[in-house]
């Protein structure tokens, strides 16, 4: 018999680089004598995945014996980015491994840039859940993930004559060491059909009798938390033919057909949806939600039965939390469940629901929250529409007993929109059937509260809270900036900050040292000559150590204003040519950097991607100007290229008008690697002031109770000389292109100027200078910038799942011993 010790892997050096040897001969089926990075990558994260594996089945063993109340986290997106370096870092043996591999032959950095993203999700929202799962592992809370393993994740980005074009990103093509495949955990999915009556038990029901099966299948991605043994699963449902025949096709000799058409059921999870916010009411978009949803709660009650037997239990047990309305199908498939199987009756499934669901919205514009066509619903999942109808039935019996007769009030907080397309209102299902409702920042909660759902605020307040976002410095720290972590760690003489950020805080007390300030301009320099080389090899444009690298990264987007960025780098540029030789030795030079996807569907976004390029190849190639300015787009932003740009940059904007990002949580990344933010005051933004003082960052603009008053002026609204120049000279077309940009200049012209760009511009202007006089002031911008590193701790994510954890899912750590 084993001890069970005899059966944990070891992690010496001398282990481990046995252990990647074998997986060269026997995984990756290479001779152990002769392979490439490629080969060496696949089989360093075998053996690591060897690790992870182990951990994390003590981890369920552990949770399973324990039986605490769980947490779900539903989210159609996840942007995991790479997992390698974040797995040994985790796991507490990157030395080893790095050392393993040196004896080898091969350099830990080199292979780990061999590895793709995992890019299954766009943005904001996608990474939020990626850093959530960290912290969540981190803080040994007995959670899970559930989402959809689509095949091709987010499109990837290729620039071809400064036109943005988008290619498939299959990105499990070279396989996927960090996921599970279990092909036992898999559960029948059902759409289409009919609902019928039926007498059981003397008691009359509707039951819904399906017209297409299609079959989940668990892959199991295991995510481990940073020094503690737990490993919690992110489970990831891809769709398979279902295994019951349809005889009927086979009989009738039509086998090509019906092996065909069985095959179709994969689409389902094929491909992620480009967040385009106003593109909605697709079949194929709901079929994924329903589908993510069904085989997740068909999960998630298998494991409840398993120890209970009573429902009335389930609220104690389970914390359901939807990641915006995406998975709000959920909330209806529950119902479902529990009335038309469980056969608990109407009133006891719905206490059970509300106690058991929260939901967290990442949205400020009401033209943005999610609408489903009835028509599409009943067709697609007749049962849940008449469960949806119900639901808002009683809701409002029960409105008007609160409210009264105020017929437009009802039909604004209906679940179903009348109208000549009918609707369903997700987010208004969401409230409804939740026990809360968290807004992503404090003034984002605001917003929800005085503006989006201000009637249910008025029914409900002690459903609304917030959580402000947060990031981890486990991935955004440890991982992307080593250089920083061990300085930081050097100087507060503890790594304790790793899972402790408020920690960092101890950095403030050396701010003005000189030998802190000495080392951390240092560690700058080196993380700006990596993003240097980055650039050169990816543009060709050759930048200066001595500039300010000044930076925008994020998906593209009119409210997020990348168009004021670059009518600001115009006019910088057109200040510069117009120069007297002598002035321009005081400019302070500047490189200028940009990335972000525009959805494939967003005209205005690909123009602005255009303008850019268009603007780079003018500036970039005028000799007048030199090492002064130079403009780069950055291709294909995603999760690793912002790990290598981040650390790099000294300056970023964050720069939406006022009331529009929810919370934004780039800033904090940049926050966290002590780059100074030229922002609004906007999302998150408004609470970074007040941790690090409105000295330490460059504010500027309209304030988010000015907006509307600004915007109800129009075309009365006075705009600066400079902004109508540099729009002009667009319109001209001085960066050529004029036909193709007239649209876009259309946009912040003639009173349309809704994003309020011209009104934002000459405060834009005054703050850049202000930077460029703070840069040339290195002290000071050093101090401000260990300041930043300094205050970032409240916007951990670790924080974040703090605060739900206790205030909202009522879930306590349950650690598995080591
Ligand atoms: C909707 C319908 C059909 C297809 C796609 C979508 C879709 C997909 C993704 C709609 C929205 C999203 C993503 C939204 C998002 O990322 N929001 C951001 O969330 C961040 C985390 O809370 C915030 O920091 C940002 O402010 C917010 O914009």
């Amino acid at each position: 018999m084993f001890e069970l010790m005899d059966v944990f892997l070891k992690n010496d050096p001398i282990s481990l680089e046995k252990d990647i040897l074998y997986h060269v001969e026997y995984t990756v089926a290479r001779s152990r004598f002769n392979f490439d990075d490629f080969e060496a990558y696949q089989a360093l994260s075998h053996s690591v995945r060897d690790r992870l594996i182990e951990r994390w089945h003590d981890t369920q063993q552990y949770f399973k014996k324990k039986d605490p109340k769980r947490l779900y986290f539903l989210s159609l997106e996840f942007l995991m980015g790479r997992s390698l370096s974040n797995s040994v870092i985790n796991l507490g043996i990157r030395d080893q491994y790095a050392a393993a591999l040196r004896q080898l032959g091969f350099e830990f950095e080199v292979l780990a840039e061999q590895e793709g993203d995992a890019a299954l999700g766009n943005g904001g929202l996608a990474r939020l859940s990626a850093c959530q799962m960290d912290s969540l592992a981190t803080l040994d809370y007995p959670a899970m993930g559930y989402g959809l393993r689509y095949q091709y994740g987010l499109f990837r980005q290729i620039i071809l004559d400064g036109f943005q074009h988008e290619q498939p990103d299959y990105w499990l093509n070279f396989g996927n060491p960090w996921e599970i495949e279990r092909v036992h955990v898999s559960y029948a999915v059902k759409f289409y059909g009919t609902v019928e009556e039926q007498i059981l038990n003397a008691e009359k029901c509707n039951i819904w009798v399906p017209g297409e099966t299609v079959e989940a299948v668990a892959y199991d991605n295991p995510i481990p938390g940073y020094g503690t043994r737990n490993t919690i699963n992110l489970r990831l449902w891809a769709a398979k033919p279902s295994g019951q025949y349809d005889m009927e096709s086979y009989n009738t000799g039509d086998y090509i057909n019906a092996v065909v058409n069985r095959q179709k059921a994969e689409t389902i999870s094929n491909v992620l949806y480009p967040d385009d916010r106003s593109y909605q009411g697709k079949e194929l978009r709901l079929k994924q939600q329903y589908f993510f949803v069904s085989a997740s709660l068909q999960d998630i009650i298998r494991r409840f039965k398993d120890v209970h037997d009573n429902f009335d239990d389930f609220p104690g047990k389970v914390a359901l939390q939807l990641n915006d309305t995406h998975p709000s199908l959920a909330i209806v498939e529950l119902m479902r469940v529990l009335v038309d199987e469980e056969r608990l009756g109407w009133d006891r499934a719905w206490d059970i629901v509300c106690k058991t669901f929260c939901f967290t919205t990442h949205t400020v514009l009401p033209e943005a929250l999610e609408k489903i066509p009835v028509d599409l619903l009943g067709s697609l999942l007749p049962r849940h529409l008449q469960i949806i109808y119900d639901i808002n039935f009683n809701f409002v019996e029960e409105l008007k007993k609160r409210i009264g007769l105020d017929y437009s009030r009802l039909s604004l907080m209906s679940i179903v929109e009348e109208g000549a397309v009918k609707n369903i209102r997700m987010a208004n299902l969401s409230i409804v059937c939740c026990h809360t409702i968290n807004g992503v920042s404090r003034v984002h909660a605001e917003l929800l509260k005085k503006r989006v759902f201000k009637d249910f605020y008025e029914l409900w307040p002690q459903k609304f809270q917030y959580k402000t976002n947060g990031v981890t410095q486990r991935r955004w720290i440890v991982v992307s900036n080593p250089n920083l972590c061990a300085l930081v760690s050097k100087w507060l003489g503890t790594e304790a900050w790793i899972c402790n950020v408020d920690l960092l805080a101890g950095l403030q007390e050396f701010a003005s040292n000189p030998d802190l300030q000495q080392e951390w301009k240092m560690v700058k320099t080196v993380n700006k000559m990596r993003l240097a080389e980055y650039i050169e090899a990816m543009s060709g444009v050759k930048v200066s150590l001595d500039a300010m690298f000044d930076v925008q990264i994020k998906r593209i987007h009119e409210y997020k204003r990348q168009l004021l960025n670059i009518l600001g780098i115009i006019h910088r540029y057109d200040c510069i040519k117009n120069m007297e030789k002598s002035d321009k030795r005081k400019v302070v030079p500047r490189v200028c950097i940009l990335g972000g996807k525009a959805a494939p569907g967003y005209e205005i976004a690909k123009k602005i991607i255009k303008l850019c390029h268009a603007v780079a190849e003018k500036v970039n190639n005028d000799a007048d100007i030199g090492d002064l300015l130079k403009l780069v787009f950055i291709p294909d932003y995603n999760v690793s290229v912002a790990e290598l740009v981040i650390p790099g940059s000294d300056l970023s904007q964050h720069i939406s008008t006022a009331g529009h990002e929810a919370s934004g949580t780039g800033s904090m990344k940049f926050l966290m690697n002590g780059c100074l933010l030229l922002a609004t005051a906007d999302g998150s933004t408004v609470e970074i002031i007040d941790e690090i003082g409105a000295d330490n960052m460059f504010l500027f603009g309209a304030k988010m109770n000015e907006v509307s008053t600004l915007r109800d002026k129009g075309a009365a609204l006075k705009v600066p000389l400079q902004f109508a120049r540099v729009v002009r000279m667009v319109r001209d077309g001085y960066f050529g292109f004029k036909d193709y940009f007239k649209s876009l200049c259309d946009t912040v012209e003639d009173g349309r100027d809704f994003y309020l760009l011209g009104h934002d511009f000459s405060s834009y202007l005054e703050t850049q200078a202000a930077a460029d006089r703070a840069f040339v002031d290195q002290e000071k911008w050093t101090r401000m910038s260990i300041l930043s590193t300094a205050g970032s701790g409240r916007f951990s994510s670790d924080r974040t799942i703090e605060e739900y954890a206790e205030k909202t899912w009522g879930i306590e750590p349950c650690k598995c011993p080591s």
